[in-house]
């Protein structure tokens, strides 16, 4: 309890001096992690990793100590999903210890590690930055007892080295995008579409942008510009701006989530342009951002991505611990909004992020 007192103290300290990421604030059980902070390696006894206490006949929320790899803080959806696990785990008197990977693979691998060797830790949830290269590290976590949970991205790894997947079907979503922009753009002679991308190699980027394809093919729509703007707003509207001075002969656009269709809007915008008029803007997470946007007419249309998946996690996080099989996918429950929604406001009212 006193190491605990002067452990919490000294993080107090450290956070008011030095301005460390906001993305972790104390607050109870939830520790911020490092991945210098080399914990003493335990004797993981087969199956499920010894906590500090004695192995429970049955396993309550109040023995789960998770190991939280979030890829950084990259817009509204990253704030939304980062505090449903803050937020979830307090309610439920989860320990969260929570590493901000900052948007560096290496160092996600690195907190990955960190929480196989922790000896606290018995259920890891990894929101993969990128979707190769993780089949070593879940087969060490695999030996040394920790329940594996992704959430958030898929991964290209056999099922059998994690428990299950929580999170969208985004091949899916970019499907309902390229339908909705299909909608959009009918009856007009020329469909030239422009997509801004994801962050290269994350599932997010990737399954959009082929669900896109797939419904963009069949209603004759060319993507003749496609490139990252690693999910920023800022990028997103550098890069429009630097595509509009080579040409505007485009009718669509396509975000593959909310802030990079939000930077196009700023840069169509500053062009003289009439964002959801003269050119379609479709996008993907359905934040706050793109309810103001859709409101004020210059986004069409946003397909959801719900953040909110702690409690789903949470769940198949203990059934596992408890030796429950789990089937390899649990979906997030998703929707479709558009700017000439009738009862646009009162649901943007209503929602939580
Ligand atoms: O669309 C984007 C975030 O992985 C679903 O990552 C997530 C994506 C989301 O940066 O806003």
């Amino acid at each position: 309890m006193k190491k605990l007192l002067l452990t919490t103290i000294l993080i107090l300290i450290l956070l008011a001096g030095c301005g460390a990421p906001p993305d972790c604030i104390c607050q109870c059980d939830c520790q911020q992690v490092t991945p210098e902070a080399t914990p003493a390696t335990p004797e993981a006894a087969p199956g499920i990793s010894q906590p500090a206490h004695s192995t429970p006949e049955v396993w309550t929320y109040k023995h789960m100590v998770v190991g939280f790899l979030q890829t950084g803080s990259e817009g509204g959806w990253r704030a939304a999903n980062s505090a449903s696990f803050r937020d979830t785990a307090e309610e439920l008197g989860i320990t969260l210890k929570f590493y901000d990977s900052t948007g560096d693979l290496s160092g996600q691998e690195r907190g990955f590690r960190h929480f196989i060797a922790d000896e606290e830790v018995n259920v890891i949830v990894l929101a993969a930055l990128e979707a190769t290269g993780w089949e070593d590290a879940l087969l060490e976590a695999k030996a040394a007892g920790k329940i594996v949970i992704l959430e958030d991205r898929r991964i290209d790894a056999s099922e059998d080295l994690y428990a299950t997947f929580i999170g969208a079907d985004f091949i899916e979503e970019g499907r309902r995008a390229g339908a909705e922009m299909c909608r959009l753009l009918e009856g007009m002679e020329r469909k030239n579409v422009w997509e801004l991308v994801g962050n290269v190699g994350s599932s997010a980027a990737r399954d959009r942008g082929v669900g896109f394809r797939e419904k963009a093919a069949e209603c004759g729509i060319e993507i003749i510009r496609s490139q990252t703007a690693n999910w920023s707003v800022m990028e997103g509207k550098q890069l429009t701006q630097a595509w509009l001075e080579e040409s505007r002969d485009v009718q669509g656009i396509f975000g593959q989530n909310d802030e990079m269709a939000l930077g196009a809007i700023e840069a169509l915008k500053e062009a003289g342009l009439n964002p959801g008029v003269d050119i379609k803007t479709v996008s993907v997470d359905a934040t706050a951002g793109a309810f103001e946007a859709m409101l004020a007419g210059e986004l069409n249309v946003s397909v959801e991505c719900n953040p909110l998946l702690a409690p789903q996690v949470y769940e198949a996080a203990l059934k596992a611990l408890n030796g429950e099989d789990l089937p390899k996918w649990i979906p997030s429950m998703d929707a479709v909004f558009r700017s000439d929604m009738p009862n646009l406001q009162e649901i943007a009212e209503d929602r939580p992020y």
